[in-house]
């Protein structure tokens, strides 16, 4: 089988950023997801293959409530409640205006048409690019795509079991077909979360491709 891109799909690359690769020169690192740089390749190469490419970028606030940091006596990759449910509290990651927010230096994707920067609000974490994690605050995305007539959306990026998992189910549910480029992605990999996605992606009908039936 192979996917020949039409004017009206998307390519989404979440969160290629510093911090969700492993560091380089002391430059990000910080939620480092294991090869997550392996990926800008292929992503680099896929987006060839798309008229329209939209970059997430996660974009938080010092202090964000998603940080351990935060909370005292709170540690990395455990849970709190907050008010819109479970938090997974990170390590302090894509601080507005540092270099490890910054999208990857090896990302080659000059026909970019939108960064959508996410989780900006200090209160609210935000996995999903169409919606926070309240289940209530939209990005805007939705609304883009609908105004930009763009139908159909090829996910790739970091993390697989939060960005990329939540970005595709909020899509589906927002009415685009979602499809998710399993080998263009990496999983951070917690607590059974990349079995948990894959749960979700067939429960809601998320197909699953690997990126040559794109590119070859
Ligand atoms: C992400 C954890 C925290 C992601 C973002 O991009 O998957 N994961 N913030
Ligand atoms: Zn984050």
């Amino acid at each position: 089988m192979s996917i020949t891109p039409q004017p009206t799909d998307a390519l989404l690359v979440i969160d290629l950023q510093n911090d969700f690769c492993p560091a380089v020169d002391g430059i990000g690192g910080a939620l480092a997801v294991k090869d997550g740089n392996q990926i800008v390749p292929i992503v680099n190469r896929l987006s060839q293959r798309f008229e329209h490419v939209i970059l997430t970028q996660d974009w938080h606030p010092r202090g964000h409530i998603s940080f351990a940091s935060s909370h005292p006596g709170a540690m990395p990759f455990t849970t709190i409640e907050v008010a819109y449910g479970t938090q997974t509290l990170w390590p302090d990651h894509c601080v507005q205006g540092t270099p490890g927010a910054d999208l990857h230096p090896g990302l080659d994707i000059p026909h970019a048409e939108l960064i959508l920067r996410k989780g900006f609000r200090r209160e609210i974490d935000s996995y999903s690019a169409f919606l926070e994690d309240d289940h209530k605050t939209p990005t805007g995305l939705a609304s883009y795509l609908r105004e930009r007539g763009l139908k159909r959306i090829f996910l790739c990026g970091l993390a697989y079991d939060f960005c990329v998992r939540f970005s595709a189910i909020d899509g589906t549910a927002a009415g685009f077909e979602c499809i998710v480029i399993e080998d263009a992605t990496r999983a951070v990999g917690i607590s059974g979360s990349v079995e948990e996605t894959q749960a979700a992606f067939a429960n809601k009908n998320v197909q699953l491709i690997q990126a040559n039936v794109l590119t070859s």
